[in-house]
């Protein structure tokens, strides 16, 4: 019985590698392997037409921001990233971004303050902060415009606080708004606007901490600045045809 058993596993063996040598040699004469399909690719006629050129990640920039309390960042004109929590803590927003040069960056930027006193928490005034960074170097600093549209408590008042509003105009988000009459941003030291561990966490060499010139009674901040990159050529020849613009109506 343990012989025959033996001999029908050998049997069972041979023939088993048999078969793997023949479908493998199947495989590999007659039905070549097909290339690795990308995601996407393939799944309908259209998906690869001759000539196209799509960009991929390897195109995009890591954008990290910091922002004491919040901010919405609009690149040439579109909005790309909000920051996901509206106060403490100081926290750091980390996403990619495909770039296309000329590129007008503008970013809204809020300080935690009521909009009837100035006040956080009541009774303090608290102060902002922003800085950012491409992962190609793009960095924040005095070079960038800056503008308050809400100030307060004026004279730092906490007893009797007033405020001022200023409207903010319309497409200031836009790469074609003109900022010329706008001021500089101030740039401010790390040790003044006091990050926390998030900060040092992600990579933020070289940036320059900016605001108005007061970083405690302005308290709504919009920066815009234009990136030129001479020589740049978009690498890619198609454009996205989905239109977000109307977001969040349509
Ligand atoms: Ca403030
Ligand atoms: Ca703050």
């Amino acid at each position: 019985m343990k012989h025959s058993a033996s001999l029908l596993a050998l049997t069972l063996a041979v023939a088993v590698a048999a078969l793997v040598a023949t479908s493998s040699s199947i495989r590999g004469q007659d039905q070549p392997k097909p290339p690795p399909q990308k995601p996407g690719e393939g799944k309908k006629k259209g998906g690869n037409q001759q000539g196209l050129v799509k960009p991929t990640l390897v195109d995009t920039l890591k954008v990290n921001v910091y922002a004491d309390n919040w901010f919405a960042l609009f690149i040439n004109g579109e909005l790309v990233a909000v920051d996901s929590i509206k106060f403490t803590p100081h926290n750091v927003v980390s996403v990619d971004l495909l770039p296309e040069y000329p590129m007008t960056i503008a970013v809204l930027v809020k300080d935690n303050a009521d909009p009837k006193t100035g006040l956080e928490y009541g009774s303090s005034i608290g102060d902002g902060g922003f800085a950012l960074k491409f992962s190609d170097g793009t960095v924040s600093n005095a070079r960038w415009k800056a503008k308050s549209f809400f100030r307060g408590p004026l004279n730092g008042d906490v007893q009797n606080p007033q405020v001022e509003h200023t409207p903010i105009p319309d497409g200031w988000w836009k790469p074609d708004f003109d900022d010329r009459q706008w001021a500089n941003a101030t740039e401010h030291t790390e040790e003044r606007v006091n990050p926390k561990q998030p900060f040092y966490d992600a990579d933020f060499k070289g940036v320059k901490f900016i605001w108005t010139s007061d970083l405690d009674l302005d308290n709504t901040v919009i920066f815009r600045t234009r990136i030129e990159k001479l020589g740049w050529v978009k690498r890619w020849n198609t454009k996205p045809d989905l239109d977000i613009s109307g977001a969040p109506f349509k």
